[in-house]
């Protein structure tokens, strides 16, 4: 389902098995585990944050699946932290997440030109050994995604996700669907659904096993490597540079807070502060500030 900006937060008052007080947004998001905002950011943000994403990505963050990335930017690029923490977009989390509070999990990630098969972003939980996590119905955790470009139906660049697959776990055999959107708008999906952004190429494929096999005879960071073959791939064919922003958030309940304490196990040593400005917007908007990275998480 498409949401526009100005649709927000229509409360939906039918006979369903989501509480009354459910938006279409929320039910929408617990059935078929993603949807799609459209505008929520403005033409100038999505300049800003492009090149704001763009530049930080030349000198800072990790070498990955042929691109690079930034994990906890939200700590890391102010600039980040303040178009994420605009007033429409906590806005659309409060809505997401009513009636209770959102969290922000700490998990800001900033990604140029990266690869990705297909995976969901739970496989690090206790609770996907067992199946546990896809069975439970209560479970309301999610990304918001943007893409700082257009991304149509048949694009390569296209993030794609397997429908409902959320609630069924790894399932290759259910179908894939494009999600097209114009820069400026996001998509928001449970972090349990399948999903896969650019897949990498035969030549990619083939590119990084050639790279991992001479790598260590040239002392070559096998990462890099890849990722400047691709840099170099991508100015000899003019191919723009795919650019995106996500963070993850959920309601203030003990799934996001167990979600988020196998984030910090994975990342033990991440620390950050936001600003005075970016922690007044949050407590303003009874968002609860990011739980990786600070010094301890509180439970329920
Ligand atoms: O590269 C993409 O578009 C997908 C990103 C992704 O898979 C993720 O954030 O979990």
């Amino acid at each position: 389902m498409v949401y526009e900006t100005s649709d927000a937060g229509i409360p939906f008052n039918r006979a369903t098995k989501a509480p009354r007080t459910a938006s279409q947004l929320q039910i929408d998001l617990m059935s078929d585990g993603y949807a799609i905002i459209r505008n929520l950011l403005s033409r100038d943000q999505v300049n800003a944050l492009r090149l704001t994403v763009t530049q930080h990505l030349k000198k800072n963050g990790d070498y990955k699946y042929g691109g690079k990335f930034q994990l906890h930017a939200m700590y890391s690029v102010e600039d980040v932290a303040k178009i994420l923490t605009v007033e429409p977009i906590l806005d659309r989390l409060r809505e997401i997440t009513q009636p209770l509070a959102p969290i922000l999990t700490g998990e800001c990630d900033l990604m140029i030109n990266t690869t990705s098969s297909w995976h969901n972003d739970v496989p690090h939980h206790p609770a996907s050994r067992d199946g546990s996590i896809f069975s439970d119905e209560s479970f309301r955790v999610y990304k918001i995604a943007f893409y700082l470009q257009d991304q149509g139906e048949d694009a390569v660049t296209t993030l794609k996700v397997r429908p409902k697959s959320h609630l069924k776990g790894r399932n290759r055999s259910m179908p894939g669907r494009p999600i097209a959107v114009r820069a400026g708008d996001a998509i928001v999906f449970d972090v349990r659904i399948e999903h896969a952004g650019q897949l990498p190429t035969r030549t990619d494929r083939a590119m990084r096993k050639l790279i991992e096999r001479v790598g260590p005879f040239f002392h070559l960071d096998t990462q890099k490597a890849f990722t400047s073959t691709r840099a170099i791939i991508r100015r000899a064919t003019g191919t723009p540079d795919r650019v995106a922003v996500f963070t993850t958030f959920g309601p203030a309940e003990a799934w996001t807070y167990s979600y988020a304490e196998e984030g910090r196990n994975l990342h033990p040593d991440v620390r950050g502060t936001l600003s005075a400005e970016v922690m007044t917007r949050l407590a303003l908007n009874k968002i609860v500030p990011p739980l990786i990275g600070t010094p301890s998480a509180p439970h329920l």
